[in-house]
């Protein structure tokens, strides 16, 4: 075997470490199971580096980046002259030889403040919570009224910025997702005390018992009906429909007129027709 000679004026390099490092690694991939293969490879790996990398005067440099990988797989390797360096990858932070992954998660990132961060090695995903669309970047509140939600259909969806809210209807009662009726018949309702009241499904209606039931009148005098059985009954009846009100007046308008003719006053002026 050849010795070669350290070159004289060898401006830095180290021929001789490098051609060895190169046969160390050749043999090490083809991983020698004992003395006898180990020398062996040796020699055939030997034989396989070109006489020209070194005449003894004159060193090409090794590029290690294509030999013996010697940076951190999540760095990238650039040879030089001599030598060679290793720079972390983005995502990574380190000094080339062992390299850490970012949290970008803790740190900075580009999600929505509406969007959950997920730190990945190398990278982060930016993915927008529930009740929130978009690319993780942008995430636009869901109009969950316009598409799909858990309102009863007897309940108002109302949406609001990532979620949306339920209410029961008027007649109804619940928690929004469920709603039932309200008996209003057996609870309160504006029906006068001489009607019938009958249950519907989110509402109820009055209907004049026989005797109280027959009489149009004008606005005015619904207004003054009104009036005057508010202060002379003390009832504080608001009326939520004029179906209500129209079956409230007619009831009461036969017991005025029953009043009236069996001589109890008024005391207000007949309305003008
Ligand atoms: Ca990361
Ligand atoms: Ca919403
Ligand atoms: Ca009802």
């Amino acid at each position: 075997m050849e010795v070669l000679e350290w070159p004289s004026q060898s401006p830095g390099l180290s021929p001789i470490k490098n051609l060895w490092k190169e046969l160390k690694t050749a043999v090490h991939n083809r991983s020698p199971s004992n003395l006898t293969e180990l020398e062996l490879f040796a020699k055939e790996e030997w034989a396989r580096i070109s006489v020209s990398r070194c005449n003894g005067t004159h060193c090409e440099d090794i590029d290690e980046c294509q030999t013996i990988s010697p940076c951190f797989p999540s760095a990238t390797c650039n040879n030089t002259i001599g030598n060679y360096t290793c720079t972390c990858n983005d995502g990574f932070s380190g000094n080339g030889t062992h390299c850490d992954d970012d949290n970008e998660c803790e740190t900075s990132n580009s999600c929505s403040p509406n969007a959950t961060c997920t730190n990945t090695i190398g990278n982060y995903s930016c993915t927008c919570k529930n009740g929130f669309s978009g690319n993780g970047t942008h995430c636009d509140d869901d109009n969950e009224c316009e598409t799909s939600n858990s309102c009863s259909p007897n309940a108002t969806c109302t949406n609001t910025i990532g979620n949306y809210s339920c209410t029961c209807k008027n007649g109804f009662s619940g928690d929004g997702t469920h709603c039932a009726d309200i008996d209003e018949c057996k609870t309160t309702n504006n029906c006068s005390p001489y009607a019938t009241c009958t249950n519907t499904i989110g509402s109820y209606k009055c209907t004049c018992n026989d005797g109280f039931s027959g009489t149009i009148v004008t606005p005015f005098q619904l207004s003054m009906f009104l009036y005057w059985f508010s202060s002379l009954l003390d009832l504080s009846g608001v009326l939520s429909t004029p179906a209500e009100a129209k079956s409230l007046l007619l009831c009461y308008h036969d017991f005025v007129l029953l009043a009236e003719s069996s001589g109890m006053q008024s005391g207000i002026s007949a309305p003008a027709s």
